[in-house]
């Protein structure tokens, strides 16, 4: 690609007249004009106007390792020149998806040892809807179909993936969610709690699901699914309460767990996989994004050994995409994933980087505009309120945070705006100078914004 060929209006300009783009307004944007980033490496992103950006985000929360290695670019080109295609369908495998699988049986927590493979977070969700529908029939108890999400939940795009989710902008804009697609309040302590202690309202939160099953019959609902920490609906970190009762209760009323370790999945909460962080043992776990760094489309459901042995028992499973164990993606993943392992870049979150990010924010406590701050590992909040003593929202949601957005485009920082929360998932092998730089920036953003609007 002759990446100077064109200046960054012509660039915009073709991308005007031929590109639809996700989760975008199209007559705003074309007025706008896109940013075209050109290259990035490590940490940073540049654009055709030759600005450094600091990528809080890790792209879409994943490039875990980082920009740039090119030892993962020299797996793909070998793998591409070797075998550049083949399936996994009708009795055959190729070697980097059978490696990878075996990988995968190592890094995840024990009891899963069987990977269903894809090529997006969407198509990991869809399958794991699909691998539930068929264990529950095998079990002989075909009425248990229903799955139990959260409101504010992003399991994809897909229409399965729509359904689980629960970002009612999204289900707007069709008949969504399907039937057979039920939601329950987000454990979001700082709005939802009222005078409660996080343990108190975490066990509220998780009796929500109970109410549900009680509601629907159990015999009627075949799982819960959920992510660890919520990602797109604004890193909301549960209350320690909450997923060991949440387990409890799907146990105690035979409904499968399903673990949504798309974002935090492959270290970004400090252990391998989030459930770890939080103590519970789902039944299924779905994966992208960290799986590869997002150096090419990929992802996974991990399967715990009591539903495989199930799932033995049904014949033929009538699911599967073209690029099930693509070999290029499934060779990319690899090192991805033993580079995380070797480097020990897990521990490094766990035990240095992820607690200095997560006590540096602390700082930002007395900001005029920032009412809570929550996170784990990499992943992090700061929420931006009206009154932080009685945790009050500004009147129009979403408007100071797409404020604070706005500054931090101008101001080379990727950070992304959920309501009014600051969202923070940066790579995990960002440097401690390189917290110190990101966070300058925050709090430029974040003055900036208080500035605006009359607080500071
Ligand atoms: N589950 C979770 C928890 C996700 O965050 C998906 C599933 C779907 O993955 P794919 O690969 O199909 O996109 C996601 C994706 C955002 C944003 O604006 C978040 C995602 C995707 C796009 C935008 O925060 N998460």
């Amino acid at each position: 690609m002759n990446r100077t060929l064109n200046s960054t209006s012509q660039w915009q300009q073709e991308d005007r007249e031929h590109h639809l783009h996700p989760f975008s307004d199209i007559a705003q944007l074309s007025e706008k004009g896109v940013r075209v980033i050109t290259k990035a490496q490590g940490v940073y992103l540049w654009d055709s106007e030759g600005e450094k950006i600091i990528d809080g985000m890790a792209g879409l929360w994943c490039v875990n390792l980082c920009y740039g290695r090119k030892d993962l670019a020299e797996v793909a080109a070998k793998q591409m020149r070797e075998l550049a295609y083949y399936n996994t369908f009708f009795q055959t495998t190729t070697m980097p998806a059978t490696a990878l699988a075996t990988l995968l049986s190592q890094v995840t927590p024990d009891g899963m040892n069987n990977v269903f493979f894809g090529n997006s977070g969407s198509e990991s969700n869809d399958t794991a809807v699909r691998l539930v529908w068929r264990y529950w029939q095998t079990k002989g108890q075909p009425k248990k179909t229903v799955f139990i999400s959260r409101e504010n939940a992003y399991h994809g795009s897909t229409l399965a993936g729509a359904s689980l989710g629960g970002m009612s902008y999204m289900h707007e804009q069709g008949p969504l969610p399907f039937a057979g697609f039920e939601h329950i309040e987000q454990p979001h302590w700082y709005f939802n709690a009222g005078d409660l202690s996080p343990d108190e309202y975490g066990l509220l939160a998780a009796r929500k699901l109970e109410d549900k099953i009680l509601k629907l019959g159990a015999d009627s609902v075949a799982a819960f699914i959920a992510e660890p920490i919520q990602g797109a609906g604004g890193v909301i970190v549960p209350p320690d309460s909450y997923w060991p009762e949440i387990q409890r209760i799907c146990r105690q009323y035979d409904i499968l767990l399903v673990s949504d370790e798309v974002i935090c999945g492959f270290g970004r909460t400090g252990e391998w996989f989030g459930c770890q962080s939080f103590g519970f043992e789902p039944d299924l776990m779905t994966m992208a994004k960290g799986m590869s760094s997002g150096y090419i489309p990929i992802s996974g459901v991990m399967v715990h050994d009591r539903v495989v042995e199930v799932l033995k028992g049904s014949g033929d499973f009538n699911h599967g995409y073209t690029y099930s164990g693509h070999p290029v993606s499934a060779a990319v993943a690899h090192a991805n994933i033993a580079a995380l392992r070797d480097e020990g870049i897990v521990e490094r979150v766990k035990n240095d980087i992820g607690p200095y990010l997560q006590k540096r924010l602390q700082e930002f406590a007395d900001h005029p505009l920032v009412g809570q701050i929550r996170g784990r590992g990499l992943i992090a909040a700061l929420e931006l309120v009206k009154d932080k003593k009685n945790h009050q929202r500004f009147d129009k949601v979403g408007e100071v945070g797409a404020m604070c957005r706005n500054h931090c485009f101008e101001n080379n920082i990727i950070m992304r705006a959920t309501g009014d929360a600051m969202l923070l998932s940066p790579p995990l092998v960002i440097t401690v100078e390189e917290v110190d730089a990101l966070l300058t920036k925050v709090r430029t953003c974040l003055d900036l914004t208080a500035k605006d609007i009359g607080v500071m």
